[in-house]
Order: structure tokens, then C-alpha cells, then sequence
């Protein structure tokens, strides 16, 4: 198992892909790299997934181009990926029938306690399913009313009025957050959000300053400040001495004691965002050093992100950063500004649910032996088009394993976490906001300086995985919720859901179906050809007889 996983972060960490033919000028000029315009043609090929595809899907509005970038990744991926990946999931189920479980699927959703007892149930499952139904109303809301935007930016012919959208528009490889298609689809475009980085930047910010405005939001709600040990031994922003890998993390040498931070951090919107993030994390360590060192994690093994996240979703809100002063000469507490803010966490939140939901049920179904070898991708991409309501740019075989694509299932790490913790962190919020005594739209809460929000924060963080996450949700929330319970999720996007229901009027359009023709995409006319074949074999027989 070592030595597919081994083999697998290769293909995924050192695959690159050459410039297509007619396309190296513009590459160069999106990524910044240059290699491929004046370099040996081995050199030329050095399009790696992060940054160079990544941020293409990100920032290029050219079809042809994003279609390169979606394809070429998948093209060098998948096809190596998938023997190894097949191997791995035939020794995953051996090791987890040994230890008494029906297949390595049950083994992990064990971890969510879920599940009454190993070979005993599906609690998980079906957990999940229901928490999609909710949602899905609300999802297809959303992608209607941004199918619609892509559909006026790309022409009919490319997103189709009631079709799915194709992957490749939504400014991410994965298509699992359209933060990056904000541009096309702010309801009130002359209502701008906050330009926080400019701001940052405006006012002289540095990696410290932006860090301690972060340890400021802890300590306002009653939570100690950051250690003179993590200020000594962080790293907060780029060395100049030496490459580092500059993805932030948050550690915890479990000494109780040295905690320290990885980021590079620069006056930006997304490390503003990250700083909380990370501190978040750090607190979570300081609170439960005191357990045995068994119980020194989250409550279950959504409950770290989800922490983190909900920190993120309270302090971007518009009323809070004019709180800070960043955000400059406008009114917070107009309502269309607001409404802007639903959709732009609507674009990286909701839009990420049913993503974060379809990675481990493929997993969990290709444990247990439900979707066979043979149909591998086919499964893959039912679901994504009947969930997600995504469509491959172009045609898909077997020959391609598209799921490979992403970094998490050639590391087998588990995906349903983030599914869990975007439903837990509303969930977290929502219980926050009313010990702070809250009143009015959730996503208006601002915990600044409220240290009743603090205490529960504080009594959740403390009890790591020493209780059951029942208990810690009961005593969080005062009783009534389950995990991956989403009403907290529906309260957030009340507003935003309103007003998408108004815009996108007409009752039906928040379907998409491949099997019926008028919503097809180009390539994936089966249904049509058929339908004419048996049509033109009807009329050839007809003129024979005549
Ligand atoms: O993998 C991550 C983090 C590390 S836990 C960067 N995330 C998922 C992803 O990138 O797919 C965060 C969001 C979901
Ligand atoms: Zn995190």
C-alpha cells in the first residue's frame, strides 16, 4: 500500500504537461511562466497542476484555453493512476475485513461514530443522503442563476439554458468552488464588496500586523493570546534564504508549550481569511493540552475545520471588516451589499457541499464493490452531473479516470470531513451567535469582543475527543441537533435564497438530465442519435417498400 501511495504522489506531485500547440503565448503570459517560449523542449513542458493549470481554470475566459488546462491534467493523471488506485482499494478492503469491518468504506466512516458497531450499519450514509436532499432545493437554486450568467458570458451553444455547466467554466480544476466566477454573477454589480486586500496594502499591513489583528478577534471573545513561543519559532511569511512549500498549516508539538504556524503571509483578503484560519487551529491545540494525549483532536474529524471555518464565515462578514476599517467609505449596512456577500460564500460554500459529498460516496460504493472496475469513470460523472449538475468539456471513456484528478483520493484521504465540517460550521456559528445574544440574520453576526460566544467556544475547544460529538454538539447547541444537520446551513442563505428565486422565476429550470435531449451537451447526444437512427432505419425500410 506504502508503495501505490508512494507512486500515486509522484504521478500527482511531478506530472506536467506541455503548452498546446497555438496556445504557449497566451500560457506564459497566465502563469507567468516563460519556460515554455524560450526554453528546450524538454523545459517547455513544465504546466504543473499549482500553480501554472491551476491558475489558469482560475483566471483564463477563453474556452479553448480552459479546456486545455482541464483536459492535459486529466490526460497525464488518470490513466497511471488507475491500476495503482484499484490495487490499493483491493488491499484497503483486505486489511479492513481483518479488522472486522465489510470493507475499507465501513473502516472509515467508523471514525464519524455514525455507525452503531463495525458490519452493523450505514449511519453515514445515510446521514449524508438526507442532509443533500435539503439542500439540493437550494443548491439547484444557486446553479441555475449561475448557469444562467455562464450562459450569457459563453453563448447558449456552450451552457446550455437547462443543461448541466461545464466543468471547465466555474474557475476551478475541480469545479468545487466558483469563488473565481464572482465577476459574472454579483447580483448588484455597482454594490461592490469590500476590496479588502487593497485595503490591507492601503494601510501598510505586514504578515505580523495581519496576524495580530487575527490573535485580536481570540482574544476579544476571552481567548488567550498566542504564546511568546509562536511568535518566536512561527514561520509568517516567505524566507528569503530557502524554497518552502508556502501552503499555510497550523502545528502542534503537544508539548503544551510550542505551537507554531507555516504561512507566507502578505497583506491579501485570502491570507486575512487564512490568518484566522490557522489561529483558529492553534487555539484548538492550547485548549485541549490538557487531555491524555489520545483525546488532543477535534471531536470528531470534521470538528478542527469546522472551527476554523466558522471564524472565516463571522469575520469577512461587511459589517465586521468596517468594523476593522477595511472596509473603506461605504455603508455596511445596505442591504444589496449584503446580499453580494451571501453569494460571494454562497460561490465557495454551497457550491462546495455536493462536491464534498461525491468524492467518498464514489469511494464508499467502489469499496463495497457496487460500481465495478469497469465503470469507474462512467459512475464518476453520474454523479457529478446528477449531483453536481456538472458536465465533462469533453467526452469521457474508461480509458479516462477522472477522479484521479484530485490530490486527496491518490493520498486515500478520506473527503467526507469537509462535508460534514461545511455543515457543522453553520451549525457552530448559529450556536455562537445566540449565547451572544444575536439578533436578526445569521450571516450579520459579528462575535467581536462577545465572550458568552467565547465560553462555549472555549468549553468545546477543551473537551477534544474526550466525549462523544453528540455530547459536544448537545452541549453546544442546547439539544437538537444531529450531525450534518443543515438547518443552520438553509437559515444562513435564507435571504440569498429569496432573492434567487425571484430572479430565476420560472418554475422547472433547476433541472438538468443528460438522458433528455433538449438539455444535452454536444457530445453526449446518445439519446438523440439513437432516437434519429432508429428514425432513418424506420425510413429506409419504408423506401425499400415503396
Ligand atoms: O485540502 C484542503 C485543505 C487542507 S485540509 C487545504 N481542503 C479541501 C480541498 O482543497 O479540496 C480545504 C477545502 C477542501
Ligand atoms: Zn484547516
Amino acid at each position: 500500500m506504502e508503495n501505490l501511495l508512494s507512486e500515486m504522489r509522484d504521478i500527482h506531485s511531478k506530472s506536467h504537461v506541455c503548452p498546446a500547440p497555438g496556445l504557449e503565448n497566451a500560457i506564459a503570459v497566465l502563469t507567468g511562466n516563460y519556460n515554455n517560449l524560450y526554453s528546450s523542449p524538454l523545459q517547455r513542458c513544465s504546466l504543473h497542476l499549482d500553480p501554472e493549470l491551476v491558475s489558469i481554470l482560475k483566471t483564463s475566459r477563453d474556452p479553448v484555453m480552459l479546456t486545455f488546462a482541464w483536459k492535459s491534467w486529466r490526460d497525464v493523471v488518470g490513466p497511471p493512476s488507475k491500476p495503482r488506485f484499484l490495487r490499493l482499494v483491493e488491499l484497503s478492503n483486505i486489511a479492513a475485513r481483518r479488522n472486522g469491518y465489510r470493507d475499507a468504506g465501513e473502516q472509515w466512516r467508523v471514525e464519524f461514530e455514525q455507525d452503531i458497531a463495525p458490519g452493523a450499519g450505514t449511519g453515514l450514509e445515510q446521514a449524508a443522503a438526507s442532509a443533500w436532499a435539503q439542500i439540493e432545493p437550494l443548491y439547484r437554486q444557486l446553479h441555475t442563476y449561475v448557469r444562467r450568467k455562464l450562459s450569457v458570458r459563453y453563448g447558449e451553444d456552450l451552457v446550455r439554458p437547462r443543461g448541466p455547466i461545464p466543468a471547465h467554466l466555474l474557475g476551478n480544476m475541480w469545479s468545487q468552488s466558483w469563488a473565481a466566477v464572482e465577476e459574472f454573477v454579483m447580483p448588484y454589480p455597482f454594490k461592490r464588496l469590500p476590496d479588502v486586500s487593497a485595503e490591507l496594502s492601503r494601510q501598510g499591513y505586514t504578515p505580523l500586523s495581519l496576524l495580530q489583528v487575527a490573535e485580536q478577534w481570540f482574544t476579544s471573545l476571552g481567548l488567550p493570546a498566542m504564546p511568546n513561543e509562536f511568535w518566536r519559532k512561527s514561520i509568517i511569511q516567505k524566507p528569503l534564504d530557502r524554497p518552502i512549500l508556502c501552503s499555510s498549516s497550523a502545528w502542534d508539538f503537544c508539548d503544551g508549550i510550542d505551537y507554531r504556524l507555516k504561512m507566507c503571509a502578505s497583506p491579501t483578503y485570502a491570507d486575512f481569511v487564512s490568518a484566522h484560519h490557522e489561529l483558529a487551529h492553534v487555539q484548538y491545540y492550547m485548549h485541549y493540552a490538557a487531555q491524555p494525549p489520545l483525546f488532543r483532536e477535534g471531536a470528531n474529524p470534521a470538528f478542527h475545520e469546522a472551527v476554523g471555518e466558522m471564524v472565516t464565515l463571522t469575520v469577512t462578514n461587511p459589517d465586521h471588516l468596517q468594523r476593522l476599517g477595511l472596509f473603506a467609505g461605504n455603508n455596511s449596512s445596505d442591504e444589496e451589499i449584503h446580499i453580494n456577500y451571501l453569494m460571494r460564500i454562497a460561490l465557495e460554500k454551497l457550491a462546495f457541499v455536493p462536491y464534498s459529498y461525491i468524492v467518498d460516496l464514489w469511494r464508499w460504493k467502489v469499496f463495497s464493490g457496487e460500481y465495478s472496475a469497469k465503470e469507474l469513470n462512467e459512475r464518476w460523472w453520474q454523479l457529478r452531473l446528477g449531483i453536481q449538475g456538472i458536465a465533462p468539456p469533453v467526452r469521457r471513456s474508461e480509458r479516462d479516470f477522472d477522479i484521479a484528478a484530485k490530490k486527496h483520493v491518490v493520498t486515500h484521504r478520506p473527503y467526507i470531513g469537509y462535508m460534514v465540517s461545511s455543515l457543522l460550521q453553520f451549525q457552530i456559528l448559529q450556536a455562537l451567535c445566540r449565547a451572544a445574544g444575536h439578533r436578526g440574520n445569521l450571516h450579520r453576526c459579528d462575535l467581536q469582543n462577545r465572550r458568552e460566544a467565547g465560553k462555549l467556544l472555549s468549553q468545546l475547544m477543551s473537551s477534544g475527543s474526550s466525549k462523544p460529538w453528540p455530547e459536544v454538539l448537545r452541549d453546544l447547541t442546547g439539544g437538537d441537533q444531529a450531525l450534518l444537520d443543515p438547518r443552520a446551513l438553509l437559515e444562513y442563505f435564507t435571504p440569498l435564497e429569496q432573492w434567487l428565486r425571484v430572479q430565476n422565476g420560472r418554475e422547472g429550470l433547476e433541472r438538468w438530465d443528460l438522458n433528455d435531449p433538449e438539455y444535452s451537451l454536444p457530445w453526449s447526444s446518445a439519446p438523440c442519435v439513437t432516437s434519429s437512427a432508429i428514425v432513418s432505419v424506420l425510413l429506409s425500410v419504408l423506401l425499400l417498400r415503396l
